[in-house]
């Protein structure tokens, strides 16, 4: 079985429901930048081990992905998973995990990259929101588009109705994501595009590029 390293913020909302949905991979590690991320304690009622690296001791980036990356390789994962990770990381961090790194991003990539991006969808008037997992690359929010999830937008939504509808996508399709890599069905092709092998399990699922059959 593959072994996954999660990385979070926050509340970790994300990396409960890759260890709720029972995957056959085994979570070697959770890793936060912040102690006081919710998603710790989470990790560690679930039996996972957890680990800190705060980014506030280190006064370049580059030191702390150097940090981070000792530590995650500690548990030599297949497979590393930014679940509400919040740092930019450096060009060689991302290189160092090539082909192995992936991310979820709120919102229907390449539209609204970066922050608050429930809110500039909003802004924008878009009729349909939603989320997207990627293979994560040097420039921000732009890697090979694993899957994607779309949602509607309502009327009377506000920044927060709005993003609990995308987050209910989103552990839908993360761990759907992160069963197919495990599966090794995912594969970057010289284009910049994902195929997805046998798709047709995909059911519900946007895919990028359109699946084979
Ligand atoms: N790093 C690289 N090189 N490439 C990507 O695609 C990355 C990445 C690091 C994180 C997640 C991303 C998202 O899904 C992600 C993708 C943080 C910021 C940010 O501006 C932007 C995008 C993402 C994550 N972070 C601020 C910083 O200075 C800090 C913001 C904060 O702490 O609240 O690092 O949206
Ligand atoms: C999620 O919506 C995730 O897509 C987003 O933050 C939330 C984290 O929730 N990620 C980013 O905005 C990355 N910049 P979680 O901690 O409960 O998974």
């Amino acid at each position: 079985m593959k072994k996954v390293v999660i990385l979070i913020s926050g509340r970790g909302s994300n990396m409960q429901a890759i260890l709720d949905a029972r995957l056959p991979l085994t979570v070697a590690a959770v890793i936060s930048n912040d102690s006081s991320a919710a998603g710790l304690e989470f990790a560690r009622a679930s039996g996972v081990a957890t680990r800190v690296v705060d980014h506030r001791a280190y006064a370049e980036r580059a030191a702390f992905d150097a940090a981070l990356a000792a530590e995650i390789d500690e548990f030599k994962p297949e497979l590393v998973v930014l679940a509400g990770f919040m740092r930019i990381l450096t060009d060689g961090f991302v290189r160092r995990y090539a082909g192995r790194l992936i991310n979820i991003h709120p919102s229907l990539l390449p539209v609204f990259p970066g922050l608050h991006t429930h809110r500039r969808a909003l802004e924008a008037g878009v009729r349909v929101h939603g989320c997207t997992v990627h293979f994560v690359t040097p420039t921000l929010d732009h890697g090979p588009i694993i899957v994607q999830a779309a949602v509607p937008v309502a009327h009377d939504d506000t920044e927060d109705t709005l993003a609990q509808r995308v987050l209910a996508e989103e552990h839908r399709i993360y761990a759907q994501a992160v069963r197919w890599f495990c599966e090794d069905r995912l594969e970057i092709r010289d284009d910049g595009t994902v195929r997805l092998a046998r798709a047709q399990d995909a059911v519900g699922a946007l895919c990028s590029p359109a699946c084979e059959a």
